[in-house]
């Protein structure tokens, strides 16, 4: 397939609340849009790399400069064979995983729209919708997060997932467990712990929660070991799995029971396949991860979440959870039964709004092949 241009968007776009997890709050959540032509078709793809390095070291201007002065020239070089052809182009380059998964997103979109298939279909998803939850992140009190976790049981949401940190767990999560006792229920540490905090893991033992996400460091695989062999509740990790190697060591090691996959944190779609299938070959649930996706992004992670081994609920809440004014069509809509709609179309299967788009970047611009 003959490419003619990439176009990069820096966009900032206002969340309807503010999101706090344990490595800062977020109100204007950032990303990068690609928009890929080619034999007059666009694909378009979401970098979730953000403002600030909390959940990764990526941001949203490093990965601007690896795809502006890496990925996009090799990609530009030559025709584009396919996602693999684009993946060996760029195998030498280290690191910086969120800014190749959102251009090879885009790629996705491109191939599927020129052979008329979905991006669940090229991916071998089966469902024909997927089930979904809702993060909520730090909430100022406990009455607060109360509040806040009825009007999502209430909307619909039948798993909740919290966000704790050192002195804001075990009194917040009992508080709702208490209060919602046969609520599915999760928490999500974003690496804040340390082993000396196990106390405070044992203790949630006693809570029924689903799983622990990512309570220690990313590069900490050995004490995850440990942590897990102390508890019963599964350990699921975020943050540490950063490829299909990685995963299979985890799972070999004892590191956690579940895996949140996350196409942003592991390079892009290809590899987050990869991910599932070892987990599936190991008989380890998955879930979809989210990183508070537009319209565009939250595409990609329901298409992902067809897969047959995502038997876990996604963090891919509705359209209106997240944006006051979204960038692409149709929104996203939470079905009674906690389920949402996997698109058709070919590609995405989405539309992306321009005029939405324009209001909500920063900066852009075009490369064009040769
Ligand atoms: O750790 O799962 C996480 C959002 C930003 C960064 C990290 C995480 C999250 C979420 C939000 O939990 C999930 C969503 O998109 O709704
Ligand atoms: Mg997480």
């Amino acid at each position: 397939m003959q490419l003619d241009s990439v176009e990069l968007f820096h966009l900032s776009m206002r969340l309807k609340a503010p999101f706090e997890t344990s490595f800062g709050v977020e109100q204007d959540r950032e990303c990068v849009i690609l928009k890929v032509q080619g034999e007059g078709l666009a694909g378009w793809g979401e970098c979730v790399a953000g403002q600030f390095p909390g959940y990764s070291y990526e941001t949203a201007p490093t990965a601007w400069h690896m795809l502006k002065d890496f990925y996009i020239p090799a990609l530009l070089a030559a025709p584009l064979q396919g996602i693999q052809d684009f993946r060996e182009r760029i195998a030498h380059l280290r690191g910086h995983p969120m800014a190749r998964a959102g251009l090879e997103m885009a790629l996705w979109d491109l191939w599927g729209k020129a052979q008329g298939k979905s991006l669940k279909e090229l991916l071998g998803g089966e469902r024909p919708r997927v089930p979904v939850g809702v993060s909520i992140g730090l909430q100022d009190s406990t009455p607060a997060l109360l509040q806040t976790v009825q009007g999502y049981v209430d909307s619909g949401y039948a798993r909740v997932k919290l966000k704790i940190k050192p002195g804001r767990d075990l009194e917040p999560v009992r508080a709702v467990r208490q209060a919602f006792p046969e609520l599915p229920l999760q928490v999500d540490a974003n690496s804040a712990y340390t082993l000396a905090d196990n106390g405070t893991f044992r203790a949630m033992d006693d809570l029924d929660l689903l799983m622990i996400e990512q309570p220690l460091a990313e590069d900490d695989l050995l004490d995850h070991v440990r942590l897990q062999a102390e508890l019963t509740t599964a350990l699921c990790l975020d943050e540490s799995i950063l490829s299909a190697r990685i995963a299979r060591q985890a799972l070999e090691a004892g590191a956690c029971r579940i895996i949140n996959i996350k196409a942003g944190r592991v390079g892009g779609l290809a590899e987050a396949v990869a991910i599932h299938d070892v987990c599936r070959a190991a008989g380890a649930p998955v879930w979809c991860g989210g990183m508070l996706e537009t319209g565009i992004g939250r595409a990609s992670n329901l298409a992902l979440a067809t897969l047959p081994g995502f038997t876990l609920p996604g963090d891919i809440s509705a359209s209106e959870r997240y944006y006051a004014e979204d960038i692409a069509e149709p929104l996203f809509k939470l079905n009674p039964d906690s389920t949402i709609q996997v698109p058709e179309g070919t590609g995405l299967g989405v539309e992306v709004v321009e005029a939405a788009l324009q209001r909500a970047t920063l900066r852009r611009e075009v490369m064009r092949a040769g």
